[in-house]
């Protein structure tokens, strides 16, 4: 018996990867349901090798569906999440619109698992910024092993992490820079072919950007909210894969062998670190991976007990996707949900 499962969004970047990653990992389900707003009624979109007509979300009866996997932005799930909810349907949500609620487990399967009991609450478990997801998967092995007191992140975010608009501003004038054309820029604030703009999200008052914002509240509820974050968000004309560069101060001694060591054997993590020309991994080559990739690490000498990595994952996948139903694995797994119509 499987579970009745909604995806609402479906016809995005992160719906679309859903569906391929339920397929992959054989999640058992009885049912997918493509849903969207009434602009994308009738796309089809792939599920394994069936083809999904996507439905209107406005219409749909979640009485009967068990989990609900939400990739619609912010004001959607923040007006549709509740009443989904409250249809005893759980709700997985891939906006920020959750993610700060002391009553909503913000969840990264290798880093905070035991956090998800507290779904109960609100029947709303949120997922966190694919920024920060790759980052804490790197990050908890290490803090368990020396304690991490201060993190400086900057970040190389590709253009997938804008959505579809994204992808196609930075195909469309990496092409109008080769035929001579005018480069339209309507998704970004300024050109980003050939490129790169040290600004994600809005501004907020102290002058950083929400993303950077994002970086440090998520860190902090999922990992330790002792740790000091500061974070600079850069986009990189980078289609799919999001990197960082990340100063870590411990509180305890740790060598960059051992480090090496730990995030080898640490759940989620690959480590490619060969200190030669090409010994490190770059967001080409992780995109479609499922792993969070660590190179370069190497000791701050500039500070006592300090390390330098670069860390590296596919943004629609670790960072959206794949996280998404890692988290309705781990509900399974451990018993918390049951088909309802078995029931
Ligand atoms: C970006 N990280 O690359 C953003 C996208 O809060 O889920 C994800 C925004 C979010 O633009």
């Amino acid at each position: 018996m499987g579970f009745k499962i909604a995806i609402v969004g479906a016809t995005g970047n992160v719906g679309r990867e859903m569906l391929n990653i339920l397929s992959e990992r054989a999640f058992p389900v009885s049912e997918v349901v493509a849903l969207a707003s009434s602009r994308s009624v009738g796309t089809e979109v792939s599920f394994g090798d069936k083809t999904l007509k996507v439905k209107n979300l406005e219409n749909y009866d979640f009485t009967g569906t068990d989990l609900c996997l939400m990739s619609a932005g912010g004001s959607i799930s923040k007006t549709w999440s509740p009443k989904i909810a409250a249809q005893g349907c759980i709700v997985i949500d891939n906006s920020s619109a959750w993610r700060y609620d002391a009553d909503v487990p913000l969840i990264v399967p290798e880093v905070n698992p035991d956090a998800i009991s507290g779904y109960t609450k609100r029947n709303i478990i949120a997922n966190p910024n694919c920024s920060t997801a790759q980052l804490v998967v790197a990050l908890k092995p290490l803090h368990d092993h020396a304690k991490i007191k201060r993190l400086v992140i900057s970040t190389y975010q590709s253009v997938s992490g804008a959505g579809k608009d994204g992808m196609d501003e930075l195909f469309n004038q990496t092409r109008a820079v080769f035929v001579a054309d005018s480069i339209a820029t309507h998704k970004f604030t300024k050109r980003i072919a050939f490129n790169v703009i040290p600004h994600i999200d809005d501004f907020m008052e102290d002058g950083y950007t929400k993303e950077e914002w994002k970086v440090l509240a998520e860190t902090k509820k999922m990992l330790d909210p002792k740790i000091k974050v500061t974070c600079t968000a850069v986009r990189v004309p980078v289609f799919i894969g999001h990197s960082e560069s990340v100063n870590i101060e411990f509180e305890n001694e740790i060598s960059p062998e051992e480090a090496r060591d730990i995030l080898r054997d640490a759940p989620g993590c690959q480590v490619i670190d060969k200190h030669e020309d090409g010994g490190y991994i770059t967001p080409y080559e992780c995109a479609g991976e499922d792993a969070t990739f660590i190179s370069r690490i190497r000791e701050d000498a500039t500070v006592e007990n300090g390390l330098n990595i670069w860390v590296v994952s596919d943004n629609l996948r670790k960072g959206a996707a794949l996280n998404t139903i890692q988290i309705a694995e781990l509900l399974v797994n451990r018993r918390l949900i049951t088909p309802r119509l078995a029931a």
